[in-house]
């Protein structure tokens, strides 16, 4: 389950070996060496031995013999000037007679002496060789093996270190004490329930992928294939950090160096694994500079390459890391790929692009970004549901919750991220919000400003509870939108996290519902059993903070505090935090999960909302779907590897 550790060896990283794992080659390299060895020093001691005795023979015969060989094999006959062949068919040279003859005895004879040294110092170290001892000669050896490990060890330097880029500058990392006694006390309450949740996971579920409260045990779900990857750890790394929590971060360090192995047989989620493992990893990177993030974050990278070969290029939403054998969810219409699923890499592909000189990830998202721009679009929306293999939209359904959210989302994040450089992305997403607006977004009966889900020409009139991060994502991109549209996107931000406050605060416990109408006069309430849960979600307070970041209206802070409080009372219990099945209950039964986007996501948008505005500056970071910061690229005229054409 190890992987070599990296240690800095002047500058470059080499793998330290361990015994019996990556040295094994080598070994068995030497060990035929060592046999090779032996063999030599006994066939060149006969050689020696040979020619010794063959030189020790009485003079006569022995000048005799060599005159012969020589003649007939070196030394050029005399008959004529000119080079011709002879009658035996032998190339030979004719020369001038006497004068060249003496020459050529004498050239013979120094030859004969150099021949004759050579052998007699190859019979002595022979000699030498075989007066020594038994140890002594194994003592040689191992030298000898030695320098060819040595050797080896230089030819094949271990994984291929990554190549080195400028570090993005990381601005506002600070400790973002609000100046408010009032903010500072919630921020402290905030940081309390991270502790409580990464303790209780510490100590019952440690490893696992997430935490079970209740039973106090480890829990996991088919995103991770149920292999234990730690998810918990490596979603919270990134929150613990920006609270100061360092010794949490550390111990999460030193399981991830010791035991987050990706060779697992396990069937993940392309997109759960990307937005949580890789954004996770990336941000832990960028905050703390640690190497061994960015690594796990490229080794994994690569297991979801393969992800990637089905006939559009268009990726498979699951992929097993050991075989690369990629599939599509059974639920999924028409076999197809989820477009929040496939189009919710591009923040995360373009900075593996970035750190490792690899192409490959940026032509990856490129080419999906490329292909849909091909596509048809009824009424200018994008349909959740895309054939990998025909590259033809699946059912007509469109939705800014579940399964299309995050697909816009990293449109106006690519053009963010990318320091407002990527103006195609740009246009993509206000192309994308103009239809969105113009066919879902409706206000109801009672005023209250809701997206609706769009299904085979009809306007379902439900907002999900995951559609309420909308709200954010508006004020976000209002700098910058077309028309001079900026104030009425900002406006539409504040209508929906006004929406999906009144989801909340129309329930018993102020918590909102996994989805809620706006129907037969029922305003932002849940109408379904299996619609009335909560499971920690953080969309409704994302909204909140970044309405806090623009406006800086108190009444965001209350919201979001009114939310921390409900979920301390309601979903805290001594193990954990666990989601709540019935927030219209006031005697709620648990889900027993504690969520790892809980840690990721959900506290840590509570605690920013009470810090200062200097932690993480949203001019310099941007927040992946998962709550995972990654800093701006000020590119400026460096072009990524792999930003010509896209190609597969
Ligand atoms: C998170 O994993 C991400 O926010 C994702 O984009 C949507 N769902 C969950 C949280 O609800």
């Amino acid at each position: 389950m190890t992987t070599p550790a990296l240690l800095p060896l002047s500058g470059r990283r080499i793998p330290t070996l361990s015994p019996g794992a990556s040295s094994f080659p080598h070994h068995r390299a030497t060990l035929r060496l060592s046999e090779k060895f032996i063999l030599l020093l006994i066939l060149s001691a006969f050689i020696t031995l040979c020619f010794g005795a063959f030189f020790f023979l009485p003079d006569n015969s022995k000048h005799k013999r060599f005159d012969l060989g020589l003649e007939d094999v070196l030394i050029p006959h005399i008959d004529s000037p000119k080079e011709g062949k002879h009658a035996s068919g032998q190339v030979v040279i004719h020369g001038q007679g006497g004068h060249d003859e003496h020459r050529h005895r004498e050239e013979e004879e120094s030859l004969r002496d150099k021949i004759r040294a050579d052998h007699e110092r190859a019979l002595q170290e022979a000699k030498e060789k075989l007066r020594k001892s038994r140890d002594e000669l194994r003592a040689e050896i191992q030298t000898e093996k030695n320098k060819v490990v040595e050797d080896l060890k230089k030819k094949d330097p271990g994984p291929k270190p990554l190549p080195p880029v400028p570090m993005p500058k990381v601005v506002g990392v600070s400790d973002g004490e609000p100046p408010e006694p009032d903010a500072k006390e919630k921020r402290d309450k905030i940081r309390e329930m991270m502790k409580h949740a990464w303790d209780s996971y510490r100590q019952y579920g440690w490893g696992h992928n997430e935490l079970k409260p209740l039973a106090k045990k480890g829990h996991s779900t088919n995103i991770f294939g149920n292999s234990q990857l730690g998810a918990t750890i490596v979603d919270a790394l990134d929150t613990l950090y920006i609270m100061g929590l360092h010794d949490e971060f550390k111990d999460g360090q030193e399981w991830i160096e010791q035991n987050l192995d990706f060779g697992v047989n396990a069937e993940v989620s392309v997109f759960e694994v990307n937005i949580r493992f890789i954004g996770g990893l990336l941000a832990a990177y960028y905050l703390s500079g640690q190497e061994v993030f960015k690594l796990k974050a490229v080794q994994l990278a690569e297991k979801l390459l393969p992800a990637f070969n089905t006939p559009t290029g268009i990726p498979w939403a699951m992929v097993n890391l050991k075989s690369g054998v990629g599939r599509n969810w059974g639920w999924a219409s028409a076999g197809s790929s989820i477009l929040a699923e496939f189009g919710t890499l591009h923040m995360e592909f373009v900075h593996l692009t970035y750190l490792t000189g690899n192409p490959a990830y940026y032509q990856k998202v490129m080419h999906i970004r490329k292909l849909l721009a091909k596509m048809d679009r009824p009424n200018g929306l994008y349909p959740n549901y895309l054939n990998p293999r025909t590259g033809r939209w699946g059912q007509h359904h469109t939705s800014v919750g579940g399964l299309g959210d995050s697909f816009y989302e990293y449109l106006l994040k690519a053009w963010l991220m990318s320091d407002k450089t990527d103006t195609e992305a740009r246009k993509t997403y206000d192309d994308a919000i103009e239809a969105i607006e113009r066919h879902l977004i409706r206000k109801s009966n009672g005023g209250l400003t809701f997206i609706g889900e769009w299904k085979n020409g009809h306007l379902e009139r439900k907002m999900g509870h995951l559609a309420c991060f909308a709200g954010g994502m508006f004020a976000l991109g209002a700098d910058g939108s077309p028309d001079d549209k900026a104030g009425h996107y900002l406006q539409l931000g504040a209508e929906i996290a006004h929406t999906c406050h009144e989801s909340y605060d129309r329930t018993v416990l102020k918590l909102g519902p996994e989805a809620f109408k706006f129907d037969s006069g029922l305003e932002a309430v849940a109408v379904r059993q299996n619609e009335k849960y909560y499971i920690l979600r953080p969309e409704v307070i994302e909204t909140y903070w970044y309405m806090w970041r623009f406006t800086h209206d108190p009444k965001y802070r209350q919201w979001g505090w009114e939310a921390a409080q409900a979920i301390d009372k309601y979903c805290r219990v001594s193990g954990g935090f666990s989601g709540v099945k019935d927030v219209y209950s006031s005697n709620p039964t648990y889900d027993d999960v504690q969520q790892s986007f809980f840690l990721a996501e959900t506290l840590k948008y509570l605690y920013l909302l009470f810090s200062s505005d200097d932690l993480m500056p949203l001019e310099n970071w941007v927040f992946n779907t998962e709550a995972h910061p990654l800093p701006v690229l000020h590119l400026g005229n460096i072009t990524l590897p792999g930003s010509e054409p896209a190609q597969r």
